[in-house]
Order: structure tokens, then sequence, then C-alpha cells
């Protein structure tokens, strides 16, 4: 990260969600369209993935930020760069949708994110009786938590691959793309610091 000279237009993507939800699968989904295995995120993963957004090239770097207990207190301090919230879902899990749901609505809250895009990821479609999409968006009430914000529900399957490029279609379209990004560079320098600082490395 930081050594790209070129102008081009770059967004960042908080990529969040329970653990277990599926988010490092698909992030590495995307990035290398091959499966791989993916160990519980402890830190966080980050991906610089490129686009193509009106006939140019764009760059969505994806913040893949550990789901388990102890890393969500960290969520916040990713917030202030964000361009767009994807929200991932595991759709076969339907004891902890409702935690899914309140942790989902914890992060719309958050005064650092006011109006920025959700795509919420109805993850692991693939799994005999999944939610699906329709259904994930009553059960979230997407309608009445999203109130302000684009906002679209994606059916996807990290572990095959189905509705993971589309997702990456629709986050490219919904998110802003400002030219001047130094700002948010900064942004991203003093979180990694903090993070690194807080974890004792
Ligand atoms: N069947 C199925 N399993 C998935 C899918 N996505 C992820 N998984 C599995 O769910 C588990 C958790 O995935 P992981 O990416 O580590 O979740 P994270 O904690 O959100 O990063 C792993 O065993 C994955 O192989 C999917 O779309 N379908
Ligand atoms: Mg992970």
């Amino acid at each position: 990260m930081g050594h790209r000279g070129s102008k081009q237009p770059e967004a960042q993507v908080l990529l969040l969600g329970l653990d277990n939800a599926g988010k490092s699968t698909l992030l590495y989904k995307l990035k290398l369209n091959a499966r791989v295995s993916t160990v519980p995120t402890i830190g966080f993963n980050v991906e610089m993935l490129e686009a193509r957004k009106n006939g140019k090239s764009v760059a969505v770097t994806v913040w893949d930020v550990g789901g388990q207990g102890q890393m969500r207190q960290h969520w916040e301090s990713f917030h202030p760069g964000a361009a767009a919230v994807a929200f991932v879902v595991d759709s076969s899990d339907r004891r902890r949708l409702e935690e899914a749901r309140r942790e989902l609505e914890k992060t719309l809250r958050s005064d650092e994110l006011p109006g920025r895009p959700l795509i919420l990821l109805a993850n692991k479609q693939d799994v005999d009786g999944a939610l699906n999409a329709t259904e994930i968006k009553d059960r979230f009430n997407l309608r009445r938590i999203c109130s302000g914000r684009d906002w679209f529900v994606q059916p996807c399957s990290a572990s095959t691959g189905y509705g993971v490029e589309e997702a990456l279609r629709r986050v490219v379209h919904m998110v802003k793309f400002p030219s001047d990004r130094s700002a948010m560079k900064d942004n991203i320098k003093e979180t990694v610091q903090y993070l690194r600082a807080s974890s004792g490395h």
C-alpha cells in the first residue's frame, strides 16, 4: 500500500459481519478468484482490488476487520475513512441472525458513516435451507434501518463464487470516488498505527 504513484480514484470499503460469516473467504475469492482456506481473522486483512467505473480504472480497498467479540470494539476506528459498508451474513445460520442484525444496526448508527451506502451480502446461498435475499432483507428490516442511504442485498456464495463479482460491481456502482484521497490515506495510516499500538505489535 502507499507505493502507487497514480491518481487512480480510490475508495475504502469496510467488510463487516459476525465471525464465521465468510468475510475472509469472500475477500480472497474476490482477490484471487480462487478458493482458499482461511483462519479466523485476529487482526484484519486488507486488499486493494482494481475495478472499472464509467470506463475509468478505480481502486477499491477492502478492509476485513475481524468479527470476533474483542475485535468488534475496533470496527469504529475504521469508520471515518469508509466510503461504503459491506456487511456479510451467514444466511444459513438462523440462530445468529438477530445478533448480526443488531451489529449492523449499531454500525449504521455511527456518526462517522452518515449516508454511506450499504451492501448486505446474503452469503452461503449454497447451503440447503439458507434464507434468500428477500428473507434476509425482511428479517433485517432494512428499509427501516437504512433510511437515508443507498442499500442493496446481494445473494452470494463466497465458496462457489456465485454473486461475488456482482457484489463488487454493486459496490463500485454505489460508492462515490472522490478525486483527492490524500486525507483518506493519512486516515488509514493513523488507523493502522492505532491498531498496531493497541494490539502490542
Ligand atoms: N458453504 C459455505 N461455506 C462458507 C461460505 N463462505 C464461507 N464459508 C465457510 O465459513 C467459515 C468461515 O469463513 P470465514 O471466511 O473464515 O469467515 P469470517 O470469520 O467472516 O472471515 C469457513 O469454514 C468457510 O469455508 C459459503 O458461501 N458457503
Ligand atoms: Mg475472517
